[in-house]
């Protein structure tokens, strides 16, 4: 669990990126499905790394001055939203439970918004998150001169006769970067992701045969997740057999399984907003082509080996270059390339089979926000960071193939793993789920 006390830790850490300003994040609002009908709720994943608190149409506003004031705009508690939907940590949950130094109702924001932003020359808010937001920015921030003069009989405005310009920053790039280091707690919600998602992909083994729907297998696998205390996946499930494997985010799991095929099945459950990112190809019966088996062992042994080689200090493109070397190596072995490795990777002749990247960060979102590169030069890797390491080979049946590797035509295969880098190289968090 994270505590109010690391939440606070984290918001403190934006001061290394903001001296003077204010910090206007929105969480998500709640969408509607249908009619009166709503989806499900998951939070903003920087709202929720900055605050923890997990209810729809609520506003975060830090100022720096440079010490720091947390102020929350919520939804206040309501009788009747709590005879229908239930209750609402309200103002005074928000100051006694979430630790703010002020709050206020969401629907004052349009008065008091306008106060804060006034005392600031740099508002650090990201264009085009709420509309809302935008509206009141572009109305009373020190940018819009004109329009600040012209409404200020309406709004008290409390300061700055002569307003100077104002600087709009965009502030995810702050947060992105905090959110590239775990802390412990992170990392233990991490794990639990993943040994909830191993429930689920174990009992999928038992299960396996031909003539059963993609759908089923999702509805077990799943159904472990939830049993488990996963109350959502970390992203829609693919569950994808034969040919469906080539299409990389497949998400229709609607076919019947055959049995000279793999089923990739890409899953991962969520707990606490944060992600686990997991896949296996298995064989849906032992009636598969040798030939295929190979194409899994070439993609086994290039995870493998790019897993092997994390280390702080390395970089997720020397990773990815080590996996596409295994891979290449392979793909000349059964000779579905031709010519030097080094020709094939430089004249991207692989793409056909193997199109996209290694790893991806990991964290509350799947494909954590983090940046991969800063001032130009790739991030090196630190202890505290998670990421995935999921090469894959992929032989669609719109590829014309040689006689003898036409038996690959409709077969995919992705291994993926979640790589925490440790002090003295990693630990592979997934690698007790059954591979085969
Ligand atoms: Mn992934």
């Amino acid at each position: 669990m994270i505590t109010q006390a690391e939440y606070k830790i984290r918001r403190q850490k934006l001061s290394e990126f903001i001296k003077e300003g204010v910090l206007i994040l929105p969480g998500n609002i709640s969408y509607i499905r249908n009619h009166d009908v709503e989806f499900d709720f998951r939070q903003n994943s920087d709202f929720w790394y900055l605050t923890g608190f997990n209810e729809p149409n609520t506003i975060m506003v830090l100022t720096f001055n440079p010490s720091i004031e947390y102020i929350l705009f919520v939804e206040p508690y309501d009788v009747n939203y709590h005879i229908w939907l239930g209750e609402r940590t309200g103002i005074e949950g928000a100051i006694n439970n979430f630790k703010a130094d002020k709050a206020y109702p969401i629907n004052e924001i349009n008065n008091i918004l306008p106060e804060i932003i006034a005392e600031f020359s740099n508002i650090y808010y990201r264009n085009g998150t709420n509309f809302n937001v935008d509206s009141i920015i572009n109305k009373y921030s020190n940018s819009n001169l004109r329009s600040v003069i012209g409404t200020r009989g309406n709004y008290n405005l409390r300061k700055k006769d002569v307003i100077e310009s104002t600087h709009i920053i965009d502030p995810i790039p702050f947060i992105s970067q905090l959110r590239l280091y775990k802390s412990d707690n992170e990392i233990e919600l991490i794990k639990n992701a993943i040994n909830i998602s191993k429930t689920g992909f174990e009992h999928t083994l038992n299960i396996l045969k031909p003539g059963i729907n993609e759908y089923e297998i999702q509805t077990e696998l799943e159904y472990q997740f939830r049993k488990n205390g996963s109350r959502y996946n970390a992203y829609p499930a693919i569950i994808a057999s034969g040919e469906n494997a080539c299409v990389l985010h497949y998400i229709n799991n609607n076919s019947f399984l055959n049995d000279d095929e793999f089923i990739l099945i890409d899953a991962g459950a969520e707990y606490e907003n944060y992600a686990s990112d997991i896949t296996r190809t298995y064989m849906i019966s032992n009636n598969i082509n040798s030939l295929k088996k190979m194409i899994y062992d070439i993609v086994f042994d290039a995870q493998q080996k790019a897993i092997n080689s994390v280390k702080p200090n390395t970089t997720l493109s020397k990773i990815h270059k080590i996996a596409l070397e295994v891979l290449v190596q392979g793909l000349k072995d059964i000779k579905i390339l031709k010519g030097s490795k080094d020709e094939i990777i430089e004249r991207n002749l692989y793409k056909e089979f193997y199109m996209h990247g290694t790893s991806h960060w990991l964290g509350l979102d799947v494909h954590d926000t983090c940046p991969y590169t800063l001032n130009q030069k790739d991030i090196l890797l630190e202890p505290g960071m998670i990421f995935t390491v999921e090469p894959g080979l992929y032989f669609t049946n719109r590829s014309r193939y040689s006689d003898k590797n036409q038996i690959l035509s409709g077969t995919g295969v992705r291994i993926e793993d979640d790589i925490l880098v440790t002090e003295n190289g990693h630990i592979n968090l997934s690698s007790d789920i059954s591979y085969r």
